[in-house]
């Protein structure tokens, strides 16, 4: 008997488990959010969906591997970029409030409108960590979400503490988009048969302790003094001064990063450094580091360039690039300490 009671616990429990249109609707009943951006979500939710089975399907409709083309990064375009970038562009260009998007796949936002007060930008990584789809790997979608703020206004580049609105999917064992729409970040799993996204992960929070972190050491040689430092001590272990052992994750794919990150703490790291300093950085601003930047903070974590703080940096171009390291705040700030530590020493 006892058995049977437990079954049906948990059967009701999955039950109860809240659909993504549940979830906003409440939230736009209860928390004042948007109606129209919820159209806007959801219809980000089935291009992830539709990316997924392309995803899944790669190997047997011939789409892994190289497009033949270089987008505005000058990097090599996978195929599954391009099918990722037009399913964004076929399903959420339809959204009657969306003005424009900006994506990593191209160079200019495309404008659908003429921007009213309200109106919604939309900023996407179709396919991140695209480099893994060939080893079959964890990859993801970013997006990002802010409003126009007037009538005809076409200012594109907003700082990250502008977004309403940000999020991933990630295309792991199990497919799942995880989101904030301002108050915490919630995840929600595809159930495999009916394609719904249900509510299996509320309220995802990062511990403020650490001992995981997650960079790319082949680095090692261009990186400056502050993150030697912090990655030092960290394998210096529990015989150097952080008196503890760390373990280290590196995935390439900031996706799967954040969301380890997100589900059991951790701090993940791609600093300026001597190789790509002349570029900024390696990730971009507004389809990757902001968005990922608002998830972190509304989980309790913390994300900065190393001087400053993620969502407050202004754009100064679509695809501008900038050092990220965000996660468990302990850890964020400490790595922040070391950068000033840095500044000051080289001042005096
Ligand atoms: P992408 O958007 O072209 O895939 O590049 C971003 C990815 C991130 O997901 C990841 O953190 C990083 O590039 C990995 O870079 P590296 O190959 O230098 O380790
Ligand atoms: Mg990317």
């Amino acid at each position: 008997m006892a058995t049977c009671g437990k079954r049906h616990n948990e059967f009701l429990s999955m039950f109860k488990q809240m659909t993504l249109r549940g979830f906003l609707t409440r939230h736009a009943h209860n928390e004042g959010l948007d109606p129209s951006l919820i159209c806007l979500i959801e219809n980000i939710a089935s291009a992830c969906r539709v990316i997924g089975d392309r995803l899944r399907n790669a190997v047997f409709e011939d789409n892994l591997g190289l497009a033949g083309e270089t987008n505005v990064q000058g990097e090599d375009q996978k195929k599954l970029d391009v099918i990722a970038d037009e399913a964004f562009i076929r399903i959420c260009g339809s959204s009657p409030r969306l003005a424009a998007l900006v994506s990593e796949e191209r160079e200019d936002a495309m404008w659908f409108k003429e921007p009213q007060a309200g109106d919604f930008l939309l900023f996407y990584d179709p396919l991140d960590g695209s480099s893994n789809t060939d080893v079959n790997l964890s990859v993801g979608s970013i997006f990002s979400i802010c409003n126009v703020e007037t009538n005809g206004d076409r200012d594109i580049q907003k700082a990250g503490r502008s977004q309403n609105c940000s999020g991933y999917a990630i295309y792991g064992p199990t497919m799942m988009l995880v989101l904030t729409v301002g108050s915490g970040v919630f995840g929600f799993s595809c159930e495999y048969g009916t394609g719904d996204f249900r509510l299996t992960h509320p309220r995802m929070t990062i511990p403020t302790e650490t001992s995981e972190f997650a960079i790319n050491a082949s680095r090692y040689r261009f990186w400056d003094a502050p993150v030697r430092r912090y990655v030092d001590e960290c394998l210096a272990g529990n015989t150097g001064p952080r008196g503890r052992d760390f373990n280290m994750r590196w995935t390439a794919s900031m996706v799967a990063e954040v969301h380890r990150i997100l589900t059991r703490g951790g701090v993940f790291l791609y600093p300026a450094d001597d190789g790509n300093r002349a570029a900024g950085g390696k990730l971009r601003l507004l389809y990757e580091a902001s968005p990922m930047a608002l998830l972190v903070e509304q989980a309790g974590g913390a994300a900065t360039d190393g001087h400053s703080r993620i969502l407050d940096l202004q754009p100064k171009g679509l695809h501008q690039r900038v050092p990220v390291i965000l996660g468990s705040a302990n850890e964020v700030g400490r790595i922040a300490k070391y950068h000033t530590a840095d500044a000051g020493s080289a001042a005096s």
